[in-house]
């Protein structure tokens, strides 16, 4: 067997990946250990119609009965928002979950991975995973990082939330050779806030220009992805104190528990999204609408090259 028997695209999508249209790989964590039942389910719904009135095809990506699937219908999304027995799967699991017949939700990483094992190019999802803050003890570091070294994929973020060590997580991206670009601003945005008080060293103008870029590093041959780093809309924007309060809690909160590993993202965002009452998940719908706007432009940019 090669890759391509473990890979099950939905015809609409081998049709637009054939001829070349834009197209948007979504992730399905966000659904699954993201979001609440049933408020994940419109998400999902809304964020592929945003994809669609853009002119390109969502590609939601998920493990479902020994598949890497990409795109799926509506029997499937619901599997993933209930989330009931569904794992996440991050790059090691992949191969675990598809030979046990598991049923997970992908992360960054491996929708990047299957994303590119499909010919997908430009992927839109919240937030990535980064370095954690008290890395240096625990080595906590999101395998999201390095399939961004690896695998070439366009992922289009509001930044990550400061759950995360946002310098060293910047640190990391430069080592690894992955351009990060401001989507039309000159600052690393904070998911919740459009500003993190690190900067970016590029301030991409237009979909047009990030599409150009990525295109130049591909033709260079070389290798991993991009990070577009594409603010929260001001008006949805969160104050910073609320939030980074709710942070602090939570991530004490966690220390007390002794939450680790896998557990630690999914933890941290839920108890989050209690503590604040519920507006930060509000803002976290519109900033991924956001996301999933500006990913579909920079598909169709990308086709046309
Ligand atoms: N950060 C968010 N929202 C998310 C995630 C991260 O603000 O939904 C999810 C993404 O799927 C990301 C994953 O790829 O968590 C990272 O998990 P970990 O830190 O365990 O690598
Ligand atoms: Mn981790």
């Amino acid at each position: 067997m090669n890759y391509q028997d473990y890979l099950s695209v939905t015809p609409e999508l081998q049709e637009a990946l054939k001829e070349g249209k834009p197209v948007v790989a979504l992730e399905s964590t966000i659904l699954s250990h993201g979001m609440p039942y049933p408020e994940n389910l419109e998400f999902a719904h809304k964020v592929e119609e945003i994809i669609r009135e853009k002119g390109a095809v969502p590609a939601t990506t998920a493990i479902i009965d020994g598949k890497l699937k990409v795109g799926l219908n509506d029997e499937e999304l619901l599997l993933m928002c209930k989330a009931e027995n569904i794992a996440k799967a991050s790059r090691r699991d992949v191969p675990v979950y598809l030979a046990t017949g598991q049923n997970a939700a992908t992360t960054v990483a491996t929708t990047m991975l299957i994303a590119s094992l499909a010919g997908i190019r430009v992927f839109a999802t919240g937030g990535i995973g980064g370095v954690h803050r008290g890395a240096q003890e625990t080595m906590d570091i999101s395998a999201d990082l390095q399939e961004f070294a690896n695998t070439a994929v366009c992922v289009v973020s509001a930044g990550c939330k400061s759950i995360l060590d946002i310098g060293l997580t910047l640190e990391y991206l430069e080592t690894f050779g992955v351009p990060v670009l401001g989507y039309k601003t000159e600052e690393f945005p904070a998911f919740y806030s459009r500003t993190s008080g690190f900067g970016v060293d590029y301030c991409a103008k237009d979909a047009e220009e990030v599409a150009k870029i990525v295109k130049t590093k591909w033709d260079l041959g070389l290798k991993g992805g991009v990070l577009v780093a594409n603010p929260i809309p001001e008006e949805y924007s969160m104050d910073h104190e609320v939030i980074d309060k709710a942070i602090d809690k939570a991530l004490e909160m966690a220390k007390e528990k002794g939450i680790h590993g896998k557990q630690t993202t999914p933890f941290l965002l839920a108890t989050i999204k209690d503590l604040t009452g519920g507006d930060s998940f509000a803002s976290n719908l519109q900033l991924a609408y956001n996301n999933a706007r500006v990913a579909a432009e920079i598909a169709a940019a990308f086709a046309g090259k």
